[in-house]
């Protein structure tokens, strides 16, 4: 039993992998949520009141009793501190860091490739589409090594949230023709089996959505 409701702030065309993070986490824990959209493509920005209660205004944010807070990271981290069953994270320190190195890299890295891969194109698909730079397609490279190298050592094994976050990273790849190597689609399949990820891909969207910043 939850003592506050919980609300997630989404970015309002669920075409967020920060948020899509989040919504995995809470929706494997079998939480209830509320989702609360942010307009932010339409021009309106993070809500006032939520850059006051946040100390730090961007979306994806959670709110729960008091507590309100941005970066995805800390928002899984709360949610494995409050509502530890099940762990979204692995519980020992070890793989747990390399899980978390992961994902500060998902989130800190990939630029170029975020850039001209916006997650939009996953679930409101292109009929044309440019070819990727040089440095997005050597940041491509990277992520499905980085893939392969996971699973060759065994850190793919029992399912964690960074293994969702690197299966979003991957679909702005196979939703725009570019055919995976077996581990990484190993990885994607597995994850579009969960009904967590699911419930994100699937999700009712809007049409038309304004054009797509990074993310
Ligand atoms: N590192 C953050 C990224 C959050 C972020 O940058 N969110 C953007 C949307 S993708 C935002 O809220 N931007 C504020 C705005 O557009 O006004 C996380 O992991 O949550």
């Amino acid at each position: 039993m939850q003592a506050h409701p919980l609300t997630l702030y989404v970015e309002g065309y669920f075409t967020n992998v920060w948020d899509a993070s989040c919504f995995v986490a809470l929706t494997e824990k079998g939480l209830e949520f509320a989702t609360a959209r942010a307009l932010l493509r339409d021009g309106q920005g993070v809500p006032p009141a939520l850059r006051d209660k946040a100390a730090i205004g961007r979306i994806p944010a959670l709110q729960h009793g008091d507590l309100w807070l941005t970066e995805s990271l800390a928002i899984i981290e709360y949610l494995d501190e409050t509502f530890p069953e099940p762990r979204v994270l692995p519980a020992d320190p070890m793989p747990r860091a390399r899980m978390r190195q992961v994902m500060t890299w998902l989130r800190s890295d990939l630029w170029a490739l975020r850039s001209e891969r916006p997650w939009q194109v996953v679930v409101y698909p292109q009929t044309r589409i440019a070819p990727l730079s040089a440095a997005a397609a050597r940041e491509a490279e990277e992520l499905v090594a980085l893939v392969e190298w996971l699973a060759a050592h065994g850190d793919l094994g029992e399912w964690n949230i960074a293994h969702a976050d690197l299966a979003f990273a991957l679909m702005r790849l196979s939703a725009t023709g570019v055919a995976l190597p077996a581990a990484a689609q190993a990885l994607l399949d597995a994850n579009l089996a969960r009904p967590s990820v699911r419930a994100y891909v699937d999700r009712a969207r809007p049409p038309n959505p304004p054009p797509q910043p990074r993310s």
